[in-house]
């Protein structure tokens, strides 16, 4: 193989790896001294994006777009985030969720790599209204994915109706697995934080490592075995507590019920 000419990376209809091999960095609308990596958008097929942002010391973050949340968790250095109710420093492992329509400042302290999902926020029919939400992984108990001791999940956001979308933290041991072939009508982005492992992704095997993305699009079969000495662990996003058929609903909102004869 030519030097250059081989990547982990691949791009299928219902999933994409994309190994930082393949990243090209281009500016973030509005940051400042910040380069981006866009990892997963519509432009794939996803409705939600993910990217990297490389923030030098001082870089700030411009708002997400009208109607956008945004959750973030810092892979590298160290930022200040300030809402209009909290603010505080975040190191690695740190994260924050903020509402769509809440005004943020997200500031490098240092040389700074943080992971950001953004996705339009759809309110739920109730009415609720999600919160800021500020905190490291490791004030987070990790609960026994389907009773397996060795697969430990965080789930970072309430699990409330308000929220709309779920950032989680996966952590496997050695060995460990999902117990099986997940098919689900909710998304996933996902980042490998650390170790090494196998994705089924589809009918496609995957070998994964720290800073490998991953697409999977609603129904993709899925599937996940750490592999090596050291536990691997995945930061991953989730569309939840939304009505299925919603983009059909849009259509007929305000539409009149057949009057029956
Ligand atoms: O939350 C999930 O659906 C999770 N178990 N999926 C995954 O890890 N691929
Ligand atoms: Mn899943």
């Amino acid at each position: 193989m030519i030097l250059g000419a081989e990547t982990r990376s691949n791009v299928r209809r219902d999933h994409a790896l994309i190994a930082p091999d393949s990243h090209v960095e281009s500016p973030l609308l509005g940051w400042r001294e910040t380069q981006g990596v866009v990892l997963i958008s519509p432009a794939l097929g996803a409705r939600f994006s993910q990217y990297l942002a490389l923030m030098e010391k001082g870089g700030a973050a411009a708002l997400p777009s009208p109607g956008v949340q945004r959750a973030l968790y810092v892979l590298e250095g160290e930022v200040e985030i300030s809402a209009a109710t909290q603010s505080a420093v975040l190191g690695v492992g740190g994260y924050a969720y903020l509402p769509a329509g809440e005004p943020h400042d997200l500031v490098a302290r240092e040389a700074s790599r943080v992971h950001v999902f953004e996705k339009p926020f759809r309110l739920d029919p109730s009415g609720g209204r999600p919160a800021v939400v500020i905190g490291h992984q490791e004030e987070v108990e990790g609960e026994p994915f389907l009773g397996d001791e060795d697969a430990l999940l965080k789930p970072l956001l309430p699990a409330e109706a308000p929220y709309d979308m779920a950032m989680n933290l996966f952590t496997f041991q050695p060995g460990a697995a999902l117990p099986f072939v997940e098919v689900h009508v909710m998304e996933h982005g996902l980042m490998m934080v650390a170790g090494q492992g196998i994705y089924r992704l589809e009918d496609s095997w995957y070998p994964v490592r720290e800073g490998d993305a991953i697409w999977m699009a609603s129904y993709c079969p899925q599937w996940f075995a750490a592999h090596g000495k050291t536990p691997a662990a995945y930061l991953y996003y989730k569309d939840i507590h939304r009505d299925p058929l919603e983009s059909l609903l849009e259509g007929a909102a305000g539409a009149e019920l057949p009057s029956t004869p």
